[in-house]
């Protein structure tokens, strides 16, 4: 079994970047809870983030803790659950975005913004507005455009979300999605930012996957394949992979395309599924190789919400496929 790069706290859902020359990691702190286990994720009871950086990825590790940079009672609007957050850097700012329950209970996405990758980072008083459900993840182009990829089913509220955007429908909260050979599945959201990293700059649209044998729309019975959660996107020459969790299936998938707004077309597994019900990655070039971040439930010993974050080098073949990788 390979070993975590952080063994004296719980982490999981790690987005990796590299900033001035080292690997800066965003993850969420798992803690442990009385919280009685459900579909719902209620026992993924977070409160604070760390962040962590390292010089090299190659074994033993050496990765630094910068501490706590930001907790939930720091956030005006936040009740609980703060989930998987990312990171982004523009113009000598850097950019926290991470999901949390709001007092009514509904899923917001929030931004805190800081002078280091390290942190600390300070809140909007409000979350983004317009934004809803889990896992943020940023991608800033070549070009300069910044957009945030987001979305999560079940526990993440996605589902709730089917009449548009700003239409939050109770009816669907709880490990819910649409059932049915005729329906397409949910697609996650994309939106650009604005220039100042803190808003949308449009109202977000649906990231649509594409099932490469019919050239439609992945089906929402498809659950090796249709979006769930864990959002993330990296761009290799001049292809998008767009990356993400199947939830219930447990898998690390992806999709390419030539365009970071798509449609994507699914391509296939990057890792098989680990110890624990969720599994969630980023992927980052680092010193001219490619790197999965993820994690997994080797060191709680299959406790579901207290994970840890592990790192393995992942490979392209020459169409560019990525080959899938086994837990290990
Ligand atoms: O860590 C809490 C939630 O579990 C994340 O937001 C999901 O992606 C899943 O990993």
């Amino acid at each position: 079994m390979s070993p975590p790069l952080i063994t004296h706290i719980y982490t999981a859902d790690p987005s990796a970047h590299v900033f001035n020359g080292r690997v800066y990691i965003y993850p969420s702190h798992d803690r442990e809870t009385d919280i009685k286990f459900n579909d719902n994720g209620d026992q993924y009871d977070m409160a604070d983030y760390h962040v962590f950086s390292t010089a090299s990825l190659d074994e033993p590790y050496d990765v630094t803790d910068h501490g706590v940079v930001l907790h939930a009672e720091d956030v005006p609007w936040v009740s609980k659950q703060l989930w998987a957050p990312d990171a982004a850097t523009k113009d000598g700012k850097y950019y926290l975005y991470f999901p949390a329950r709001e007092k009514e209970g509904v899923f917001r996405i929030g931004v805190a913004v800081g002078d280091k990758p390290e942190g600390p980072f300070v809140p909007d008083p409000e979350p983004i507005p317009g934004s809803f459900s889990i896992d943020p993840a940023s991608f800033v182009d070549d070009d300069g455009e910044a957009y945030l990829y987001f979305g999560g089913l079940w526990g993440g509220q996605l589902q709730c979300y089917q009449g548009g955007n700003d239409k939050f429908d109770a009816s669907w909260v709880g490990p819910k999605e649409p059932v049915g050979a005729d329906k397409f599945a949910l697609f996650p959201k994309v939106a650009r930012l604005s220039a100042d990293m803190r808003k949308f700059a449009e109202a977000p649209q649906d990231l649509v996957i594409l099932a490469p044998e019919t050239g439609e729309p992945i089906r929402a019975d498809d659950h090796d394949r249709r979006f769930f959660e864990a959002a993330w996107m990296h761009k290799r020459g001049d292809t998008y992979y767009f990356s993400y969790s199947t939830g219930d299936t447990h898998y690390l998938v992806y999709a390419t395309s030539k365009s970071p707004l798509g449609p994507f077309t699914y391509g296939g597994r990057i890792l098989e599924p680990v110890l624990g019900w969720t599994t969630h990655h980023s992927i980052v070039e680092f010193q001219g190789r490619w790197w999965l971040f993820h994690h997994d439930c080797e060191l709680s010993k299959g406790v579901d919400h207290l994970r840890s974050v592990k790192v393995k080098e992942i490979f392209y073949d020459k169409d560019g496929k990525i080959v899938t990788e086994k837990p290990e």
